[in-house]
């Protein structure tokens, strides 16, 4: 009972440092294309050194959990340089997840941070469809009307009014929006592709992490060259690299991380319930320690999000057609039988 205690407590944490962390990355990372003086920095090596972040701190966990060098050693062997097969399996979601990080970076550059936050909202009801399609979930119709109304909520819960301050750099923002759209296919597609692969074996999450990460950096790697090869080798790897970029690249990393956990305690559609619940509450404590003021738009998100989230875990009542020819067709053999 009490690990379970526990297990609450250390879900509630993550999902609210992912959801602080994911907060903060935007807007960071909208600072340092646009509004940032100094040289512009090449977004491609900094998708490529968080790969490699997430590498060493995954790592680092590995270690944790073996408990001793030789067991660590021994994990590596077997999982990596042993299983080409399951690196290749994992390969996948790194091109998809490379595509979607790059993709963050286009959009930020073209559209205000709060636009992004709201119409990025639109992976919600996307990692619905995945999950429906690649885990054969089935979503009653009240749950699927439940994740539209997160969706609206959420939308509503992050409206603001668009920036005041003036951008440095020229803004394209159809470039920007379809940017978004990619990355909502991206993120819906390698994040249950990630949790069917993580949850169909005992396989640790940090090995998985580790599987994913190393093809990430080849295909992160492959970004940069294609993208900005020559400026790279003219400039150098690190060019234009301020202690803000270096923040931005920090909270990709463990943002990255946390999100694997997330995943691996609860699931894709959680996550996205749980994300905008820590979000409603974390303004809730705002207002309450800083005397924050609450707009009607957030006041009318917030009771979206509730609700939907009170309908999306009411019990399942099977009111599909599929559901409805099932009852038909057992009342008939019933009517056989007597
Ligand atoms: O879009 P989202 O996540 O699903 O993107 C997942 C991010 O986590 C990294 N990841 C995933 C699985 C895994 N095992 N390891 C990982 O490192 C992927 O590389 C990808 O960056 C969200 O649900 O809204 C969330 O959003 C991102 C980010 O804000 C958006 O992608 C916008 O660019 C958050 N990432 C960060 O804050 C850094 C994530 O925490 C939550």
């Amino acid at each position: 009972m009490a690990g379970e205690n526990v297990n609450v407590v250390f879900k509630l944490y993550c999902l609210t440092v992912m959801t602080l962390v994911a907060a903060a990355y935007t807007v960071a990372l909208r600072y340092t294309r646009t509004i940032s003086t100094g040289d512009m920095y090449f977004s491609t090596t900094a998708v490529c050194v968080t790969e490699v972040i997430k590498l060493i701190l995954s790592l680092g966990m590995l270690s944790k959990e073996t408990g001793s060098f030789t067991r660590l050693k021994s994990a590596i062997k077997e999982h990596i340089f042993f299983s080409p097969k399951e690196l290749l399996k994992l390969s996948v979601p790194s091109v998809v997840y490379a595509i979607q990080n790059n993709m963050a970076f286009v959009a930020l550059s073209n559209l205000d941070a709060a636009v992004y936050q709201v119409t990025y909202q639109l992976k919600i009801p996307c990692t619905a469809l995945c999950m429906v399609l690649m885990l054969n979930r089935s979503l009653s119709r009240l749950q699927w009307f439940s994740v539209f109304m997160l969706c609206g909520g959420v939308t509503l819960v992050q409206w603001k009014p668009a920036e005041a301050t003036k951008v440095q750099v020229e803004q394209n923002p159809v470039q920007g929006f379809m940017a978004i759209a990619i990355a909502v296919l991206c993120s819906g597609f390698a994040g249950v592709y990630f949790e069917k692969v993580l949850k169909s074996s005992d396989t640790s999450l940090w090995v998985r992490n580790i599987q994913m990460y190393l093809s990430g950096i080849v295909v992160t790697l492959i970004g940069v060259y294609a993208t900005d090869g020559e400026s790279v080798l003219e400039k150098g790897f690190f060019f234009g690299y301020t202690p803000w970029v270096c923040f931005v690249v920090f909270l990709a990393s463990v943002g990255g991380l946390y999100t694997s956990v997330v995943v691996k305690y609860t699931d894709n559609i959680m996550k996205g319930f749980s994300a905008a619940a820590a979000i409603v509450l974390s303004t809730v404590a705002s207002v309450l320690l800083f005397g924050l003021q609450i707009t009607i738009t957030f006041a009318g998100g917030a009771l979206l999000v509730c609700v939907s989230i009170y309908l999306y875990g009411l019990p399942k009542q099977d009111t599909s057609s599929v559901g409805l020819k099932n009852m038909e067709k057992e009342s008939k053999q019933k009517l056989v039988t007597v």
